[in-house]
């Protein structure tokens, strides 16, 4: 009983902090993405932690701590670019994108490399 009294405060700690969070968020939502450049976001509608790429080659994401973490994308190159999920003993998932994408659906959070021709 006194253990699920714990959960419970802790619970209510995590509400109020993420409560909390929500502002800064807000205030970083619209981070331009510049003519020429791929950009991924860290939330869905480029929210959050914005990072951006113009010259072509890989980029491994775990290089800027955002393996794992892009939510959306604007690509605001010529053409479209590839991004690639590592799946370890599976073979490498590929996804193609091109243009704006405010959320990523089941790519959500996967993507590790991006590769720009
Ligand atoms: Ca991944």
């Amino acid at each position: 009983m006194k253990l699920f009294k714990i959960g419970a405060a802790a619970v209510l700690t995590l509400a109020a902090t993420a409560t909390a969070i929500t502002p800064a968020n807000a205030e970083t939502a619209s981070q331009v993405c510049p003519s020429g450049y791929v950009c991924l976001y860290e939330h869905r509608d480029f929210g959050g932690r914005m990072l951006k790429w113009n010259l072509p080659g890989e980029k491994k994401l775990e290089d800027w701590g955002f393996r794992d973490k892009a939510s959306s994308i604007r690509d605001k190159r010529a053409g479209s670019f590839r991004a690639t999920n590592v799946l370890g003993a599976w073979p490498d998932q590929h996804k193609t994108y091109n243009g704006d994408y405010e959320l990523l659906g089941s790519w959500n959070d996967k993507i590790d490399k991006i590769l720009l021709p």
